[in-house]
């Protein structure tokens, strides 16, 4: 039973993996990004619901209040990260960005780095981006969401330069440049 279920589960894999469409220049080519964060169960959950935050930081948290403390004081917290903060791929690649944090983030595409959609997580006087606006309710933003240890890929980006930003922590930036 145990080799039946292991052979079914390698088909799975291999039709997940099957080619992708023609047009694309390097369907096999994938970068990775990582989206990092430092949630502490505790005081997120009693806040935002039971499994918010699923931390795997074995450790290193912070706690809500001091978030959003950080972030009025224009020092967000660090370890809310995206990584690289740069990353040079060649036109074709697909961008794979796994949240390896304990909560959600997003990963949208912006014309400009500006504020997210939760005003209080927002520098001093920073306005939310139009790509942002709204938040979930706007299916366009909805669809950048990353659930805690789930993905997303970003396949046929253009040449040129890209900014992706977190609609919640606005702090998390990266930039992609296509060559
Ligand atoms: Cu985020």
């Amino acid at each position: 039973m145990r080799t039946l279920l292991a052979s079914f589960f390698v088909a799975a894999l291999t039709l997940s993996f099957a080619p992708a469409a023609p047009e694309q220049e390097n369907p096999l080519s994938v970068a990775q990004v990582v989206a990092l964060d430092e949630c502490d169960p505790a005081t997120f959950n009693a806040a935002l619901g039971p499994d918010f935050c699923r931390n795997v930081t074995l450790g290193a948290f912070t706690t809500l209040s001091d978030l959003f403390a950080k972030a009025a004081a224009g020092t967000p917290d660090p370890g809310w990260d995206f990584e690289p903060d740069t990353v040079d791929i060649k036109k074709g690649t697909t961008l794979a960005v796994v949240d390896q944090g304990g909560e959600p983030h997003t990963f949208t595409e912006v014309s400009q780095f500006g504020g997210g959609f939760i005003p209080k997580l927002n520098a001093p006087g920073e306005d939310v981006v139009p790509e942002c606006a709204v938040g979930f309710s706007n299916v366009a933003v909805a669809k950048t969401r990353i659930l805690q240890g789930s993905q997303i890929l970003i396949p046929g980006l253009s040449k040129g330069e890209h900014l992706f930003q977190c609609c919640i922590h606005p702090w998390m930036r990266m930039k992609v440049e296509v060559k």
